[in-house]
């Protein structure tokens, strides 16, 4: 298997920098503000200007100021940073149609077919990287290996901005050295059970007894460390199903007035049956964005199909309900549908 991981570079603030260039080069902190006092709250991401400076993910906001009182401080826009990620996630298909989406920020791509060796792997990695540069003016790092867990690895290692591959030799020699902390999914609390049983490193796993692995760190991450250290993981790329699927259209101007907003609801829920590729949905959110970039979302899930004609007429109850219980005029409106009625037998002959 060749897997290239693609993990965007501390995603939310370059989002930021991309969209106010005039803050690159200082340091920029996006904040979840809790809303309960002025600076409440934690840092969800920072550039490296910051990050250089002491900063981390998961800080409060106050002690980050404590650090660095003139640093750029911002709010968190979650749903601009989404749809940025939708658009580079889609350059990502181009490459392979394998392809998990493991978060906001990250995708595996199995590239096993579409190249023949790590030479080619990495060299369709600067071609992803240039693209997504091209398009969206977004620095990634990108790993490449055996498998999905080295791939993250190795782009862990090349951050940011970074291409790495970790050859097969590579990880044999790090599954003797590389400290057991560094590895996916085993977090500061396993890393240090581990190393009270004396286990640093993978090659550790191999000589030590199973039952008492399984019972200090249970038998799913024993299982998963087991497999790495005999070098025999192999975790398919798993293409997640899309569980709901939406569209979001920006108004003209900020309105609260029905007969303004409703064309731009209904070309959202025209572009939505249009993707559904005659799937029928049974729920429906209204999702909007509120002038504040907050967003809110209003749904309903109906005992059977949804007929376009339905979406239009409930789109319209749920925005006059929204709007009844929100009192700020509304920036972008969508709609959202989910929970999807099988068409037995048939999407074994459609690719649905
Ligand atoms: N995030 C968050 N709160 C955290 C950690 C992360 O809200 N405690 C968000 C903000 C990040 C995004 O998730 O931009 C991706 O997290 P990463 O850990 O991949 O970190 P970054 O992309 O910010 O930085 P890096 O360049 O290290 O990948
Ligand atoms: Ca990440
Ligand atoms: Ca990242």
């Amino acid at each position: 298997m060749i897997v290239l991981f693609v993990d965007f570079d501390y995603f939310y603030a370059q989002v930021e920098e991309v969209l106010n260039p005039e803050i690159r080069g200082k340091p920029v902190i996006v904040c979840v503000f809790s809303g309960r006092t002025q600076d409440s709250g934690a840092v969800a991401t920072a550039n490296y200007e910051a990050r250089k400076l002491g900063i981390k993910a998961g800080m409060p906001i106050i002690k980050a100021k404590e650090i660095l009182p003139n640093a750029i401080y911002l709010p968190m826009r979650k749903e601009l940073y989404q749809q940025v990620s939708n658009r580079i996630m889609n350059i990502l298909r181009e490459y392979s149609d394998k392809i998990e989406i493991a978060s906001i920020d990250e995708a595996y791509l199995d590239i096993t077919n579409k190249v023949k060796d790590f030479k080619e792997a990495y060299n369709m990695g600067l071609e992803i990287k240039n693209k997504i540069y091209e398009k969206e003016k977004i620095t990634v790092t990108i790993g490449i290996s055996k498998n999905k867990v080295f791939a993250k690895i190795a782009a862990e290692m090349a951050k940011p901005n970074g291409i790495k591959v970790i050859d097969d030799e590579e990880v044999r020699r790090l599954i003797r050295e590389l400290d057991i902390s560094e590895i996916p999914g085993i977090g500061s609390i396993t890393a240090s059970k581990l190393k009270e049983l004396g286990i640093n490193k993978l090659i550790d796993v191999l000589n030590f007894n199973f039952e008492t692995l399984k019972k200090s760190i249970g038998e799913a991450k024993a299982n998963y460390l087991v497999l790495l250290a005999r070098d025999e993981y192999s975790e398919p790329i798993k293409e997640r199903v899309r569980r709901s699927i939406g569209r979001m259209v920006t108004l003209k101007k900020n309105s609260r007035n029905i007969d303004d907003i409703k064309p731009f609801l209904f070309k959202a829920i025209d572009e939505v049956y249009h993707k559904l590729n005659g799937k029928i949905p049974r729920t429906i959110y209204l999702v909007a964005v509120m002038e504040d970039l907050d967003v809110i979302s209003r749904g309903k899930t109906f005992s059977h199909g949804i007929s376009k004609e339905t979406a239009y007429k409930e789109s319209l109850k749920l925005l006059e309900k929204l709007l009844a219980e929100d009192n700020r005029k509304i920036r972008r409106i969508g709609v959202r549908f989910s929970k999807f009625i099988e068409a037995i037998g048939l999407d074994r002959f459609f690719n649905v």
